[in-house]
């Protein structure tokens, strides 16, 4: 068994929140352990394809990616977010929603100049050149998370080392 909560994965485009959390559902399932993923492929294409890239949509799409986390985790699901939520308000916004323990944020930590390197969509790109406008980390704000419960460092962690990390913390604080 499991105690439900959220993974709230949150950091830069192409900072690894994706390729972490798809690998460390794998794990889970190989434990037994019920889980959810939520993403960009499955929310801003359904639930949200009515919001783009706007503060006030960003905000809305958190908040309502919140609820939905609320409702898995009332479903008994261990469950795993991948958005950038870059706003701190929104993300306190959704830790208060939920009770105590219940929301668990993880901080994918990558410098900027590491995202744009890898850029495996070439957003970074457009971005730069001024055919995307408002992209996060070049003219739209990511801040930062101020106390974090896990803090992955992309520079000293390879995918492995980051599933290590969030699962030692899950059986320590007794959700697995
Ligand atoms: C940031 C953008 C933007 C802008 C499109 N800014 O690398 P990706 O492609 O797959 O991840 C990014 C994704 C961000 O969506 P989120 O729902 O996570 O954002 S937020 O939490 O801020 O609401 C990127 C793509 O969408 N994308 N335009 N302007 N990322």
């Amino acid at each position: 068994g499991h105690k439900s909560a959220v993974l709230w994965f949150t950091g830069l485009s192409a900072s690894g929140k994706s390729t972490i959390s798809v690998a460390l559902e794998t794990v889970l399932h190989q434990k037994a352990i019920h889980t959810y993923r939520l993403d960009g492929d499955n929310v801003r294409f359904g639930l949200n394809k009515n919001l783009g890239f706007s503060p006030e949509d960003r905000t809305e799409n958190i908040r309502r990616i919140g609820e939905v986390s609320k409702l898995m985790i009332d479903a008994g699901l261990l469950t795993l977010t991948a958005f950038i939520s870059p706003y701190r308000e929104d993300r306190q916004q959704v830790r208060e929603l939920l009770e105590p323990g219940e929301f668990i944020e993880v901080y994918v930590k990558a410098s900027l100049e590491s995202c744009e390197e890898r850029d495996p969509k070439g957003l970074y790109k457009k971005a730069r050149s001024g055919e995307i406008k408002g992209f996060t980390g070049i003219d739209a704000p990511y801040e930062e998370p101020e106390n974090p419960e896990i803090v992955i460092d992309t520079d000293q962690l390879d995918v492995k080392g980051a599933i290590d990390l969030i699962l030692a913390y899950l059986s320590d604080n007794g959700y697995i």
